[in-house]
């Protein structure tokens, strides 16, 4: 049986990172594609070199010639600006939205078989541009944005906590930008509600809450916060990681549910917008979607999500 394949689109910070853990978990042979000529082969060779030491038998190219991802069974998109301190994700659009136009070509053309992920930002924007161009079935074309922002907002719930972030369970829905929507209400250490466990941490209600918004307005501005910090380009580990686990779910066969973009047909109330929200990823790409009632408050900041997220897509030209 021929190993399983994955292209990268886009060699810079999270392609690199993504190509050490596709092979670090052997997930399939790797393809790595950029336009800077010798960047993704260099990247290819020193990640290869360093599988005597931990031991991976895949295959990792490095091309700037899009023919090499023919047969690719996952495309992870990256291709595009970062962000720089003072940038919104919605100031790359006009910029990614021409190179997004041209990767969407190059699989569609060469992998027109594959689940595609996307990562360049603006995210809802992208993964909407990339799927208009490729004309792929909505089930194979979604976006990392939710895998990443729920993680974030996990972290910082089990480092207040001082527990193990395998036991914490948050999650966040909307759009990837400032109105991301992380849910309180669900979120929880082995299903005890994190804000029960702050109001007997700190016997306070009122300061349980304050500690909580402050874990969420972190969340949101998690992207910026690293971005302040290395002030040359916005996080790479993480979005790397995110995206992966996406992956791997599909070419295992996992059925994860994972916060995913997905391209919403009136679920949520939405139609006809990518949006991210809980989905079962398995072979078929998004096999479902999982709806629940939001209450009246969190139905107020999807809503708002949701608008952002429109009106930047309809800017789309
Ligand atoms: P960077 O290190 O600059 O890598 C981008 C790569 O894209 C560079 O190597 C470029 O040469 C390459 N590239 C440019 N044009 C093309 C093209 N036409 N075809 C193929 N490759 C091309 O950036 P990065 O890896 O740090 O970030 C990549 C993208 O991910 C950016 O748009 C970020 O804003 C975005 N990002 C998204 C998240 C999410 O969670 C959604 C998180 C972090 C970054």
């Amino acid at each position: 049986m021929a190993r399983k394949k994955i292209a990268l689109i886009g060699g810079g910070q999270i392609g690199g990172v993504l190509a050490q853990l596709a092979a670090l978990r052997e997930l399939g042979d790797v393809v790595l594609f950029d336009i800077v000529e010798g960047l993704p082969q260099g990247k290819c060779l020193d990640i290869a070199e360093a599988s005597p030491i931990d031991g991976f038998d895949v295959e990792l190219k490095g091309t700037n010639d899009y023919k090499d991802i023919a047969g690719s069974d996952v495309v992870i998109v990256t291709a595009g600006l970062p962000r720089k301190p003072g940038m919104s994700r919605d100031d790359l659009i006009e910029v990614n939205s021409k190179i997004i136009a041209s990767v969407g070509e190059g699989i569609k053309q060469y992998a027109p078989n594959s689940f595609v992920i996307v990562i360049s930002n603006p995210l809802d924007a992208m993964v909407t541009l990339l799927q208009r161009i490729t004309g792929f079935p909505y089930n194979r074309v979604i976006g990392q944005a939710g895998v990443l922002d729920s993680a974030r907002f996990e972290a910082f719930i089990a480092w207040e906590l001082g527990v193990s972030v395998k036991d914490v369970t948050a999650m966040t829905l909307g759009g990837h930008g400032d109105d991301m929507v992380p849910l309180v209400r669900y979120a929880s250490v082995k299903g005890i509600p994190v804000l029960e466990l702050l109001e007997r941490k700190y016997k306070d209600k009122a300061k349980a809450k304050e500690v909580m918004e402050a874990m969420v307005k972190r969340t949101r501005g998690a992207g910026g916060e690293v971005v302040a910090l290395l002030k040359t380009g916005s996080a790479f580990y993480s979005p790397a990681s995110a995206a992966i686990s996406m992956a791997e779910s599909i070419l295992k066969d996992q059925k994860r549910v994972l916060p995913t973009c997905c391209f919403l047909q009136g679920e949520y109330g939405v139609k006809g917008y990518y949006v991210g929200v809980p989905a079962v990823l398995g072979s078929n790409g998004v096999e479902n979607i999982l709806e629940f009632a939001l209450d009246a408050e969190e139905q107020a900041m999807m809503d708002k999500s949701v608008a952002a997220v429109k009106s930047l897509v309809d800017s789309l030209k």
